[in-house]
């Protein structure tokens, strides 16, 4: 802890940016360093001669998904960040109109000096897509002379309560499964007009969805549903979409591997006009090809999808390899599916780390008999790749994007990266409650407890 009283430090009325001098070390997890000194001079006199008395203050940030901790009180003068990012994916700390580390690797972390931090609040966030909306944000408060950070050696400094760790863990393990409002992924009925084409309403427009037990967000919805409602149509039917446009700016809806003449491809403004706030829009094509498809928004995809608008569209029926031997296993010739269900994974916006728009313990759980065989279809519309893990029962991936594959293969863990689609088949073996979730630890765990891309299966003798 570093304390000054010095009165000839800081000129309140200078931008905290003034004279600022950045270095920018990356050290990385190895012991090789690059190392990169960047200096930045505001308008400042850059006299920095008299606070050569101040001493050095020492303060720590922690960037994780999605959260910025560590010392968001510091006072004025000579200050070094520390910023490490010790979650899984790339993060940065940017200070808003001012410096910013460079983007750090998982573990990698750098340091921002600055020559004289004048009070005031600073707004500082991660700039990668999506993060600072899925909660990367956070206020660092500059006080005049002293104020109590840390030592600079990370973490070292707080005293760690172990045991409130432990209850924090098992109480929100408990809490499972909550009630929360709303429900995604309801099939979507359609009218059936005289030429017996199939046709759907979607509504775009801001409404609220409670992602967890009392976390209620301003979510991006088709029909007020996060995901939206499922389609699900027949090979050879003609469909007919019409899109009403709610939200404050326009939209378009792309059919994410869904086969369509160029004009319905919903990429405004090179296949049509964009759907303004207020517009509708007529898409209609025939379902040619069997699909395990997703429709989402294409303009401002990095907004609107995370923010909630996507869903599932799926064409016909993907064939199982019934009657295969593969490594081992015989699927059975007459094996009947007992539940198939969509999994939309999404990671960023304000619906952030969840499964079909929930997060745990809001997360839907499962239950089935011994014996029974599970179809899953696993879509990513988030910004991360996920690894998802079933406990003790392999998942026979048979179909990728909804094609079927030629060599199906038994996997406990399967990878499903951003639009991609993997589809699995999988028996329930043995009675209990198995967890399903994210093998990305940091998509499921945090100190507060269990939360994110985990639910469970509740298994019972057949
Ligand atoms: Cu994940």
């Amino acid at each position: 802890m570093t304390q000054r009283t010095n009165a000839s430090q800081s000129d309140p009325s200078a931008s905290g940016f003034d004279r600022l001098l950045i270095l920018i070390g990356i050290i990385g997890v190895l012991v090789s360093i690059l190392a990169v000194v960047v200096v930045v001079r505001g308008g400042g006199t850059g006299a920095a001669g008299a606070e050569g008395e101040v001493p050095l203050q020492d303060a720590f940030f922690e960037l994780t998904e999605f959260a910025i901790e560590g010392d968001l009180e510091v006072g004025s003068g000579p200050t070094r960040f520390q910023v490490e990012n010790t979650g899984a994916v790339i993060h940065n700390l940017v200070f808003d109109g001012g410096p910013a580390t460079p983007e750090l690797a998982s573990g990698e972390s750098a340091v921002l000096e600055f020559e004289n931090l004048t009070p005031g609040t600073y707004d500082i966030f991660c700039s990668i897509a999506g993060h600072r909306e899925a909660g990367m944000e956070a206020r660092l408060v500059v006080t005049e002379g002293g104020a109590a950070v840390g030592d600079g050696a990370g973490h070292g400094e707080e005293e760690i309560d172990w045991e409130e760790l432990d209850r924090a863990m098992t109480e929100s393990m408990l809490a499972f499964p909550a009630e929360t409002e709303g429900k995604g992924n309801q099939t979507l009925e359609p009218t059936i007009l005289d030429d017996g084409t199939k046709e759907f309403r979607l509504t775009t427009a801001i409404t609220p969805w409670e992602v967890e037990p009392g976390k209620i967000v301003d979510a991006w919805t088709y029909n007020g549903q996060v995901p939206g409602p499922a389609i699900r149509v027949d090979l050879g039917d003609k469909i007919r979409v019409i899109v009403d446009n709610q939200l404050p700016m326009g939209t378009d809806v792309h059919w994410h591997g869904v086969h369509t003449p160029n004009d319905m491809d919903g990429v405004a403004p090179y296949t049509q006009d964009l759907i303004k706030s207020g517009e509708t829009f007529v898409y209609e094509f025939v379902a040619e090809d069997p699909a395990i498809g997703m429709y989402h928004a294409h303009h401002h995809g990095q907004m609107q999808i995370p923010n909630g608008l996507f869903g599932v569209f799926i064409i016909g029926d993907t064939p199982l390899p019934r009657g295969q031997t593969i490594s081992g296993v015989d699927i059975p010739e007459d094996l009947e599916v007992s539940q198939e269900i969509p999994m939309v994974l999404n990671d960023a916006g304000v619906i952030g780390l969840s499964l079909n728009g929930k997060s745990f313990p809001a997360t839907e759980p499962y239950s089935g008999k011994v014996g029974d065989w599970v179809v899953i279809h696993y879509y990513n519309e988030g910004l991360q790749i996920h690894p998802m893990h079933q406990h003790q029962f392999p998942q026979l991936v048979f179909a990728k994007d909804g094609i079927p594959l030629d060599q199906p293969y038994w996997s406990d863990t399967v990878n499903v990266a951003p639009g991609e689609r993997y589809s699995v088949l999988f028996q329930l073996e043995d009675p209990g409650v198995w967890v399903w979730h994210c093998h990305i630890l940091t998509h499921v765990e945090r100190d507060e407890g269990m939360f994110g891309m985990v639910t469970a299966w509740i298994v019972e003798e057949g």
